[in-house]
């Protein structure tokens, strides 16, 4: 028997999807429908899921199945920086292993109206992440259809689909438009159509292993690392602003400026926290990448050998039920 034809050591039979998009759009549900697991899910405005989990490999059409699932960029808790970080580890640590997914998934909730700036920038950097060549193995899952009239949905999926500032561009390239009805059968039809992909690599798997770049040179690290820049000049310009005004009026000596100094001073020390942990956050991508690259891609490198190993103990499970049932099969013909 050749390695491939036998299941329990074929890779062929593994099929590995990632499931992305914003915080709150039903990552973890949508895995938790698919894989029978029970991921926390999100019931309030705050985030959920702030590292990357893999689910429970489950078997669909004799094909051994794990989904990933991952935090979003406009995570409540964790930064973006520190969202890339996670999810690069994990992707490179995963490629490194000889691991290449067969697609991935990007949640999509169809109740929205407005591409707001978060929506917006988590599906940028999810573009850089996957990069133009990787696009056609790209699902992009609209859900939460049960929660909106359906002429309004399907018309809002109709933008979607054809307007820039969502998913026009993508489409174009590659990438597909699926519905979810947040069901089990709607999950596996899904997960069927990846089936059908040829695995790539993601442009973060080239960059950080084939090419060997460290995250703030990649297309993505360069994204967040720019938008961080920004938000350092804007926050340092009001800083100087606000000073000058407030020298202005010390220079007054009027007291009936004392409560809007008592404001100006207030709004002073919230802005230099910010611009604190804009230049920190900074410095982090820039100094820090390569040390906490290293950590993470330990821990991650361990998830996907732990990964690997339940992957393997299922293609056992099945090996030993497909055994038992040709026992049972010939005692029943003797
Ligand atoms: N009606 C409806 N609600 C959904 C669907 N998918 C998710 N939800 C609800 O949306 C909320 C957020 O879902 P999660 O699965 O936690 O979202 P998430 O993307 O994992 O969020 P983070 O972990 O914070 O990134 C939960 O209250 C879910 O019950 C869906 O298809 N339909
Ligand atoms: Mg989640």
């Amino acid at each position: 028997m050749s390695a491939s034809a036998n299941p329990t050591i074929s890779r062929d039979d593994t099929v590995t999807i990632a499931i992305m998009g914003a915080t709150g759009s039903g990552k973890s549900t949508f895995v938790n429908r698919a894989s029978n697991s029970r991921l926390e899910e999100s019931g309030s405005l705050e985030s959920c899921t702030d590292n990357v989990v893999v689910a429970e490999p489950f078997l669909l059409d004799g094909k051994v199945v794990t989904l990933i699932d991952t935090p979003g960029f406009d995570d409540t808790t964790k930064t973006e920086a520190e969202v890339l970080g996670l999810i690069s580890a994990f992707l490179s640590a995963t490629y490194k292993q000889g691991r290449t997914l067969n697609g991935v998934i990007y949640m999509q909730n169809i109740t929205i109206h407005r591409m707001g700036g978060m929506a917006r920038k988590n599906f940028r950097l999810f573009r850089k992440l996957c990069g133009d060549a990787t696009l056609k193995n790209v699902l992009i899952a609209t859900n939460m259809w049960s929660d909106v009239n359906p002429t309004l949905a399907a018309q809002r999926e109709r933008e979607m689909a054809e307007k820039d500032i969502f998913f026009k561009s993508a489409i174009e390239k590659g990438a597909r438009m699926v519905r979810h009805d947040n069901t089990v059968e709607s999950a596996h039809r899904i997960i069927r159509e990846i089936m059908g992909f040829t695995p790539a690599p993601l442009q973060i798997q080239r960059e950080t292993v084939d090419e060997n770049k460290p995250l703030p040179e990649t297309d993505a690290g360069q994204d967040v690392k720019a938008g961080l820049e920004e938000q350092l000049t804007r926050y340092k310009t009001e800083v100087a602003e606000l000073r000058g005004t407030i020298q202005e009026l010390l220079q007054a000596k009027d007291d009936k400026h004392r409560e809007d100094l008592q404001e100006l001073r207030e709004a002073m020390r919230d802005l230099q926290g910010q611009l604190t942990k804009v230049q920190a956050e900074a410095h982090r991508l820039r100094e820090e990448h390569e040390a906490s690259r290293r950590e993470y891609e330990e821990k991650m490198g361990r998830m996907a050998e732990a990964m690997a190993a339940r992957e393997a103990e299922l293609r056992m499970a099945r090996e030993a039920r497909a055994r038992r049932g040709c026992a049972e099969g010939r005692g029943r013909t003797a």
